[in-house]
């Protein structure tokens, strides 16, 4: 009985996301919602992010936080569309929370809508909020036992940014090791090594999304 009761609550979110996927592909918008645990890193790479494409790629962000409108303050500095949502407790983003901030939105303006998601490993990659993709970070401080222990969020993003390289002589970590089982988890998963703090590894990624971005444009 209490299977059934989750189930449901996923299948009523499925269908919610749905509906804001059709909105999202009329305006040939690129939709990436971006998981990490708290501090990992997601709002340094959404600024790095916006500072180094806002000049080619119209960008809008959805900010999801528990409490307080932090991030979204440091997003609305780099002078681009910006909605927080507070969960009051809620430990992940639903495809009804994203609707909810259409009204604040241009959708038919932007090209990509990053949905930066609540700070937790785990229950973020079972909601679905209509996205196109979803993209993950790992930071060096973790450790690289976590694609083995959390495998959900592995296996649902696309795209794992390993951050934070910039400690790895600092910390007990194996970059290879966190590639190794984050691929035998999803072997698809495009994997970027970065660091927020001295930019390297960015460009590649840069290029990526943009690459992702022009696909759906032209579609
Ligand atoms: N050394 C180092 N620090 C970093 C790097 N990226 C982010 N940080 C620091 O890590 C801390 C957390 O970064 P945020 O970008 O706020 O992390 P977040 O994932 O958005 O955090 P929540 O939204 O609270 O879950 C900040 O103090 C950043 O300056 C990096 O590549 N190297
Ligand atoms: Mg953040």
């Amino acid at each position: 009985m209490k299977i059934s009761v989750v189930k449901n609550i996923l299948e009523a979110n499925d269908r919610i996301a749905q509906q804001n996927r059709s909105l999202f592909d009329e305006h040939n918008l690129t939709v990436m919602n971006l998981m990490s645990s708290p501090g990992a890193g997601k709002t340094s790479l959404l600024e790095r992010t916006i500072q180094a494409l806002k000049e080619d790629i119209s960008l809008g962000v959805i900010e999801g936080d528990i409490q307080s409108s932090q991030d979204a303050e440091r997003i609305a500095r780099m002078d681009i569309p910006v909605v927080q949502i507070n969960t009051g407790g809620a430990c992940h983003l639903d495809g009804n929370m994203i609707r909810d901030t259409f009204p604040e939105l241009n959708l038919g303006d932007l090209d990509l809508l990053v949905v930066e998601n609540v700070g937790n490993l785990v229950c973020p990659a079972e909601f679905k909020v209509g996205e196109d993709f979803k993209a993950m970070i790992l930071s060096v401080t973790e450790g690289d036992d976590k694609p083995a222990k959390y495998p959900l969020m592995f296996h649902e993003s696309s795209v794992l940014l390993i951050n934070k390289i910039d400690l790895l002589p600092y910390v007990d970590c194996t970059v290879e090791r966190i590639r190794e089982e984050a691929l035998k988890i999803n072997p698809r998963m495009t994997i970027f090594e970065i660091s927020c703090k001295t930019g390297e590894g960015l460009d590649a990624w840069y290029e990526w999304l943009k690459q992702e971005v022009r696909t759906r444009k032209k579609a």
